[in-house]
């Protein structure tokens, strides 16, 4: 698939453990024209299994109910869908707009897939014409700066990196002041996920920021958390976490392919209160799509 694929194609195949393992046995159920109680419970039951969380799931339930009150006949399916977009379209993402030279930094723990989305972020933005640049902030591990220069050179950007174990925020501060001096309009960093503890972790992003602002002041525009969804709820922990300390803009929730707990991007987005702006589906290059709300709704529910 490549980057014009439709989002809704996208999304579906994202979802589809979600859909096969957590809810497929209530694609039946949905078809139905009324509930009995044991029915609602079932789907009530899996719909916590896929992870939407129990205050959507009541939510949900509740307008089962109501509904089945009010009219003799139902459409369970398209109930559902309706009153899960009302929970989840409240924050739409603002879009990447090149105005100068913006610093986008991607932050979050080890293995959620911070490299991995800053290649696929680079590769879109190269495909949409737009020069990137590209700073190997995490410079604990060796491997990190290898495998980003491999998505540097499968992306077609240029990656400026210091030795291992080299100050994450001075080179920042040359990635930054190069892109400046050439009109680069994107400069992606990437930054380690572990460090020997949060406080430490948390003052080497300090650095970063400051180091950013010396060259451009209002850097960096925006700070993309990533987070795992098959790690399903710890994602929430982790995004209050660093919302307080990194001053998180947006969410990226990665590896949605391989979770059967998709749902999960129902309880961040009604907990959170920032937009989830990009979701990974996969290992490939183009394997990054905005988020779309309705997209998502119908690559779970759709019969
Ligand atoms: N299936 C799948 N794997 C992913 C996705 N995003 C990242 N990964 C994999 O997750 C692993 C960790 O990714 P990496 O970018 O190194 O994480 P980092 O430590 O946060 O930089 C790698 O094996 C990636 O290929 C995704 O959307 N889907
Ligand atoms: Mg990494």
């Amino acid at each position: 698939m490549g980057f014009l694929d439709s989002v809704f194609t996208k999304f579906k195949k994202g979802l589809q453990r979600t859909q096969e393992l957590a809810l497929g046995p209530m694609q039946r159920l949905l078809g139905l024209k009324r509930l009995d109680e044991d029915q609602l419970l079932e789907i009530e039951d899996m719909l916590l299994q896929a992870d939407l969380g129990v205050h959507a799931t009541q939510r949900l339930m509740d307008r089962l109910r109501f509904e089945m009150q009010k009219s003799n006949e139902i459409d369970p399916r398209a109930l559902i869908k309706d009153e899960l977009l009302k929970i989840i379209s409240h924050a739409p993402a603002s879009p990447f707009q090149p105005v100068g030279t913006q610093v986008i930094l991607l932050v979050g723990v080890n293995g959620v897939g911070k490299t991995t989305t800053l290649g696929k972020l680079a590769a879109r933005l190269k495909s949409e014409e737009q020069d990137v640049l590209v700073v190997a902030g995490d410079t604990f591990r060796a491997a990190a700066i290898d495998q980003l220069e491999l998505w540097g050179e499968r992306a077609g950007v240029p990656v400026i990196r210091n030795q291992m174990g080299g100050d994450p925020a001075a080179i920042a501060f040359d990635g930054v002041t190069s892109a400046k001096a050439k009109g680069i309009p994107w400069v992606l960093i990437d930054t380690a996920g572990r460090l020997h503890n949060k406080e430490h972790l948390m003052r080497e992003l300090d650095k970063i920021r400051r180091s950013l602002q010396k060259v451009i002041p209002g850097a960096p525009h925006r700070v993309l958390l990533v987070l795992d969804a098959t790690t399903g709820q710890n994602g929430i922990q982790q995004a209050e976490s660093f919302k307080q300390t990194a001053g998180v803009t947006d969410l990226v929730l990665t590896k949605l392919d391989g979770s059967a707990k998709g749902g999960v991007i129902v309880p961040i987005l009604e907990r959170i209160k920032l937009p989830i702006t990009f979701v990974g589906v996969g290992e490939q290059v183009d394997d990054l799509i905005p988020f779309d709300p309705e997209a998502f709704v119908e690559g779970l529910l759709s019969a």
